[in-house]
């Protein structure tokens, strides 16, 4: 029986070399692959989200963890799709207009990634119509937005209104230092998170 707390456990120690030895090993000992995901990978990055957010370990921790979930996600990846498993859902995630920090935003797209969600990540800089566009391009049902400047903050609403100027049908979140629930509800964003936890955890709400 392949032992996926073992998996688990080493994403949550990010130890790069065990999970991708120890994901090898779970699909040569015949678990499918939807289990190893699920019961190793995600189960380990979600006890790594949630000690985050209690900080109870920092970003240098959630990197590392999300870098070992990374080699055994490059093993798993072909197998998920030669057996049809879909990811939960599809993010674009993206730093605003202007706006040039990617710390944060990538901690949200790993812990996104660590959920089971597709992410694609459009960079930072990104002005609205490039999210439109990606949003069409992928059929992602979510877009998630950064911004750690207040000069750039403006800019979600923008897409929001770009967004609905293209009729598509997607959920916005948002967050960064500087942005608040209450930002979130006044420029109409469908929700708000603190921290790359959070997002996951918002974002899986969102998708249902
Ligand atoms: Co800049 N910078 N920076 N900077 N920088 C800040 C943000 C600042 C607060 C520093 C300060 O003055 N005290 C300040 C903003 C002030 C303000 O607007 N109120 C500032 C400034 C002014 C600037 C420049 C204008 C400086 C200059 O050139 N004069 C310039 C702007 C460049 C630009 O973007 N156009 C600039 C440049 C830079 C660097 C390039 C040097 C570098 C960025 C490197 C990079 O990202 N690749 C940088 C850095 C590193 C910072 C600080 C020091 C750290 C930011 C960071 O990465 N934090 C920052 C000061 C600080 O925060 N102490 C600062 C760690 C990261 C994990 O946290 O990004 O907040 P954070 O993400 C968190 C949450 O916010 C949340 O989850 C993350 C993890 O839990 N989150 C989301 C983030 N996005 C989310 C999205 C979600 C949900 C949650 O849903 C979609």
């Amino acid at each position: 029986m392949a032992d996926l707390n073992a998996l688990a456990e080493s994403v949550i120690k990010g130890d790069r070399n065990t999970a991708a030895q120890l994901t090898q090993k779970a699909l040569d000992e015949g678990a499918k692959p939807k289990d190893v995901l699920e019961k190793g990978l995600i189960a380990g990055m979600a006890v790594v989200g949630k000690r985050f957010k209690a900080n109870e370990v920092y970003v240098p921790e959630v990197l590392i963890a999300a870098r070992a979930m990374k080699a055994g996600m490059a093993i798993l990846e072909p197998k998920l799709k030669a057996t049809g498993v879909q990811p939960v859902g599809r993010v674009v995630l993206g730093t605003v207009k202007g706006d040039l920090h990617d710390i944060g935003k990538n901690l949200v797209g790993m812990m996104l990634q660590g959920a089971g969600f597709e992410v694609i990540d459009i960079g930072t800089d990104v002005a609205a119509d490039k999210f439109v566009e990606s949003i069409k391009k992928s059929g992602a049902k979510i877009v998630a937005m950064s911004a750690l400047l207040t000069t750039t903050m403006p800019q979600m609403p923008e897409v929001i209104k770009a967004i609905k100027g293209a009729g598509l049908n997607v959920r916005t979140m948002i967050g960064g230092a500087p942005v608040t629930q209450a930002y979130a509800s006044e420029i109409g964003a469908d929700g708000y998170a603190a921290d790359a936890a959070s997002a996951a955890d918002l974002a899986l709400v969102l998708n249902k």
